[in-house]
């Protein structure tokens, strides 16, 4: 029997475990990332971790998150991270250089080698081949250390590709076609793997906005096979080297597979509030738009932004629509500018932004009251923008441009333009300056480690022990995001490294008045219905519930980075035996948790409330139930290493 491309990079990194899919395996890493927002924590607690080096071949730190500096307290952070970084052999890569899954691809990733990130859409880099996973800073720490990352093994989808992209259809519209299918849970314990005829009419930036759409998806990860056009791309970034033919064995076995005829999509738009809420944009044509935002890890490579100038050039921009546009990397960029495609954009009346996430996560250029904002962007969460009553739309650069010239929206086949032809060059501008080496391990020891006042410790878990009586301080529905638990935006990012005052804005799109309850009642426990956590990596959605004595989250399922943070912040992450038990739970009750020291093992744990019992389940390796029993994978790590 053949493999496919993940199971081929699996195997290649195995440390522990079988490809059985529902087993735990551990992975070999070979490169990390980090970005500013989770990044301070992931390296407070490597230090924590007592570790001199990463042992990684790569390990790299961005700024791109937190790049509106209102304060001290998001430069101190950029600063603790520079100096942190250079003292322990990571790269440092300065604001302004881009957004970090756009440089990495760009840059540093490789066809065939393991990344983790600190980043939900650290899959970018699936589009070069490479097996590339979102992951709490804890696991990344971990890894950084030279320990394993540790997955459940996923079943493996194929989607098979036929065919050709027609004019003013594209990547992003294979994206929201596969959402459009399967929904924001469809890829939850799978991983998508790219093939069929149709693939070798993507270029590398194209694969790279399916593979970071694919975390929309719940996907553990989606990866392209790395061929002709992956050795070309590579080529033009001065990295040939790195090259590496990947792809999947003709008798390779898969789960399911999914047909998509690149010829038979057309323009599609993702609604408010969830990137699967999609429909063709020709549905909702005519519907006023006040904001378009072009950018974010999904759409702001070269080859978007130069088919966004293709379209702007000559045109203006609508006066009763506000746009911006912001390129992925410098690298992108100083390309713009060079080649003049940047004056277009300029004398359309864009606004011009830092090479950063910005408007993505609520970082600046929030909507007006109620607006109507078109982002090429791959989340539009409730409340994410900045704006709490926004209406934020997913759509293709070709689609936000027809739209801003228009001011309603539009279906870029009715603007009456030519589609615009771009290629991507034979040679990228290469300039690495902003990507900044480690010191040597000889003046590592001299390298001090800077940081702010704003910067507090990191919470500290306990061990989970046999019983837990809690206050149901909190009863949420479906579809929870980590932007619901723990938000983001320009307010809320610069306490990232501050939990306590992180903690007054817990679940603060869902109840206000929760941080004061939770504290109130001492310890907590939490309900929710599917897909509990989905969305972004971040471990604050974790370790702020820590802070605020959070104890276990009952849920009908989990999505699979938050359950993985909970149990590494040493919070219980259970599910219902029968999901109907969760209407028998109100907020206020006080709840029961027995037997957990034999439930950890048998699978089977009672939730009390009063006298009514509720069965609930859990599935843990060994491994999560000695990570629970320590109370938090950063005791455990410590007492592994003792
Ligand atoms: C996001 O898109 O939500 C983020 C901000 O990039 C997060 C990470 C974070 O919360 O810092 C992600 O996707 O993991
Ligand atoms: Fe940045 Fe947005 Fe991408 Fe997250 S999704 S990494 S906030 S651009």
């Amino acid at each position: 029997m053949g493999y496919t491309i993940a199971e081929k990079i699996i195997r290649e990194h195995l440390l522990s475990g079988t490809m059985e899919p529902g087993g735990e395996v551990g992975l070999r890493i070979d490169q990390t990332l980090t970005q500013d927002a989770t990044g301070t924590m992931a390296y407070l607690e490597f230090e924590a971790m007592g570790i001199d080096r990463v042992r990684t071949e790569r390990s790299v730190a961005y700024v791109d998150h937190n790049t509106l500096q209102a304060g001290f307290e998001n430069a101190d952070d950029h600063r603790y991270i520079q100096s942190v970084t250079r003292k322990h052999g990571v790269w440092f890569s300065r604001p302004g250089n881009g957004i970090c899954h756009q440089v990495h691809l760009e840059r540093v990733a490789e066809p065939g080698k393991t990344l983790i990130g600190s980043d939900s859409h650290t899959p970018t880099a699936g589009g070069l081949g490479m097996l590339a996973f979102g992951a709490g800073g804890l696991d990344v720490a971990v890894a950084m250390g030279g320990g394993a990352y540790y997955i459940t093994m996923p079943r493996i989808v194929r989607v098979e590709l036929r065919g050709a992209l027609r004019p003013f259809v594209t990547a992003k519209d294979v994206s929201l076609e596969l959402l459009r299918r399967l929904s924001v849970k469809g890829g939850v314990g799978r991983i998508i793997e790219w093939g069929g005829e149709g693939v070798k009419t993507l270029s590398v930036p194209e694969r790279a906005t399916i593979t970071n759409m694919g975390t929309e998806l719940g996907a553990t990860t989606s990866i392209f096979p790395s061929d002709e056009v992956t050795r070309a791309f590579l080529r033009a970034q001065g990295r040939e080297e790195v090259f590496r033919e990947l792809r999947a064995d003709e008798d390779a076995v898969y789960e399911q597979v999914i047909e998509i005829d690149l010829a038979a999509l057309e323009p599609l738009i993702a609604c408010p509030h969830m990137p699967d809420r999609v429909v063709p944009v020709r549905s909702l044509k005519g519907t006023k738009v006040d904001q378009v935002c072009i950018g974010s890890c999904t759409n702001s490579s070269l080859y978007d932004m130069l088919k966004a100038a293709a379209l702007l050039r000559g045109r203006r921009v609508h006066e009763s629509v506000s746009m911006s546009v912001s390129p992925g990397s410098k690298q992108v960029l100083t390309m713009l500018a060079d080649c003049g495609a940047l004056s277009d954009i300029l004398a359309s009346g864009a606004r011009l932004l830092e090479c950063a996430c910005g408007p993505c996560i609520g970082m600046g250029f929030a909507p007006n009251s109620g607006g109507v904002s078109l982002r090429t962007f791959n989340r539009n969460f409730e409340g994410r923008s900045g704006t709490r009553d926004a209406k934020v739309y997913l759509v293709s650069p070709e689609t936000a441009v027809a739209s801003a010239l228009t001011g309603f929206i539009t279906d870029p086949r009715d603007l009456g333009a030519e589609a615009p032809a771009v290629t991507l060059p034979e040679r990228f501008k290469i300039d690495d300056s902003a990507l900044l080496p480690p010191a040597s391990p000889e003046e590592a020891a001299g390298v001090e480690v800077l940081r702010g006042p704003n910067i507090k410790a990191v919470p500290q878990g306990r061990p989970v022990g046999d019983c837990i009586r809690a206050q149901l301080t909190l009863k949420v529905g479906d579809n929870i995001t980590t932007d619901h638990i723990m938000p983001a935006g320009a307010r809320i990012l610069p306490y990232r490294s501050n939990v306590p005052k992180l903690s007054d804005f817990c679940f603060e799109v869902c109840d206000k008045s929760f941080p004061e309850r939770a504290r109130a009642a001492g310890e907590s426990i939490l309900v929710g219905g599917v897909n509990y956590g989905q969305g972004s990596s971040r471990e604050h959605a974790a370790l702020v519930p820590l802070y605020l004595g959070v104890r276990a989250v009952v849920a009908k399922s989990f999505a699979r980075i938050h359950a993985a943070n909970l149990i590494n912040a040493g919070i219980l992450p259970l599910c219902f035996a029968d999901p109907a038990d969760y209407d028998r739970l109100e907020q206020g009750q006080t709840l029961e948790l027995r037997g957990i020291d034999a439930g950890l093992e048998s699978g089977e744990m009672s939730l009390f409330a009063g006298e009514t019992e509720i069965k609930l389940v859990c599935s843990f390796s060994e491994r999560q139930k000695a990570v629970l029993r320590a109370g938090g994978l950063l005791n455990y790590t410590r007492e592994e290493n003792r």
